[in-house]
């Protein structure tokens, strides 16, 4: 304790009250006079310092990281950041949501400390038309984090699902604020569902919901799966913004259950039916429909039709 103190230019009195507040939010140190000291347990919860320290360096995506216990939806958070004039990058977590929501007003069910809610604000120079690519990227990049974290590597299922066994443990929320032919900024709201049991769920979602945890079996480590999850953000932004979407685009297309699959996609009041060709450069699908016709889809509900 006194070598720690001494290496922090600190008094050993103080360190141990650093660490009894430490101990007060769950990070269990040890201390031996023989042994120095080690950390045996840390909380399932969410802090600011312990994301950043187990993050390391990011370029743009987590590089400031603001936890809440409660908002209504982080999305929102977010927008009152973008309105503030904050910097892109800046990663709003919440370990409750009142009023999460999915696409076109639909509801988020967002258990709390179960999850992982959280959305980032950025500020691309891209058109409102290229904005599908973030889109794409996050789902990449999600993917990716839990294959590398956990093992399991989630089916993504077009525009914004991630799929384990034909269930959902992943929605992502893309709001853009735009001008005719520029972006202001977008939020991207992330929702993963961690360690949520089957009683979690509500019943209209236990067919179509389930969770990490759910899925592997055991209590899975939400910290380092948000770490991972934002270093894993942060480097498909950054290419996608050095003009490099086309490797994004071919580590979304191996990820894809949809690709290939012919499908029916609503998109407000129209219907395509068609098969899934492919992403073009946008990050938009290409639906080959039955009459021949390359259609160009940015947006919609997908059903997997049996061939
Ligand atoms: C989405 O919408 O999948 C986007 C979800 C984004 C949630 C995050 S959480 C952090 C951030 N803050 C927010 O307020 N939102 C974002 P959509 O494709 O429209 O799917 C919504 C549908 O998914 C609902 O109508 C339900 O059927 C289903 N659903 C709701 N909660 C779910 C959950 N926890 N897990 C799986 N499916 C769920």
């Amino acid at each position: 304790l006194s070598k720690l103190a001494t290496a922090l230019g600190s008094t050993p009195e103080a360190v141990t009250q650093r660490l009894n507040e430490l101990a007060k939010l769950g990070y269990l140190v040890e201390s031996d006079p023989h042994q120095g000291c080690r950390l045996v347990r840390t909380p399932n919860a969410l802090h600011a310092d312990d994301l950043y320290a187990r993050i390391g360096k990011v370029q743009t995506i987590g590089r400031d990281i603001r936890v809440f216990s409660e908002t209504t939806s982080t999305n929102d958070v977010a927008e009152r950041l973008a309105t503030d004039g904050v910097e892109e990058g800046v990663v709003v977590f919440a370990e409750s949501q009142t009023r999460g929501r999915g696409r076109l007003g639909r509801t988020w069910v967002s258990t709390p400390r179960t999850g992982l809610w959280f959305s980032i604000l950025l500020r691309p120079r891209l058109t409102p038309q290229a904005v599908t690519r973030l889109t794409i990227g996050a789902a990449t990049s999600l993917a990716r984090a839990i294959e590398k974290q956990l093992g399991i590597a989630p089916e993504i299922k077009w525009p914004n699902d991630l799929l384990l066994n034909g269930k959902k443990i992943v929605g992502i929320l893309t709001e853009m604020n735009a001008e005719l032919d520029s972006v202001r900024h977008v939020i991207l709201g992330v929702g993963i569902n961690v360690n949520q049991t089957g009683n979690d769920f509500p019943d209209d979602l236990k067919p179509i919901a389930t969770s990490l945890r759910l899925h592997t079996g055991g209590e899975i480590d939400r910290p380092a799966l948000a770490a991972a999850a934002l270093r894993e953000l942060d480097t498909d932004y950054g290419k996608i913004l050095n003009g490099e979407f086309a490797s994004v685009s071919e580590e979304w297309a191996e990820r894809c259950a949809t690709v290939g699959q012919s499908v029916s996609i609503r998109m407000g009041d129209r219907l395509i039916t068609g098969r899934c060709e492919s992403l073009d450069p946008d990050g938009a699908l290409l639906v080959r429909t039955e009459h021949g016709h390359l259609e160009r889809v940015t947006g919609g509900d997908v059903t997997v039709l049996k061939e």
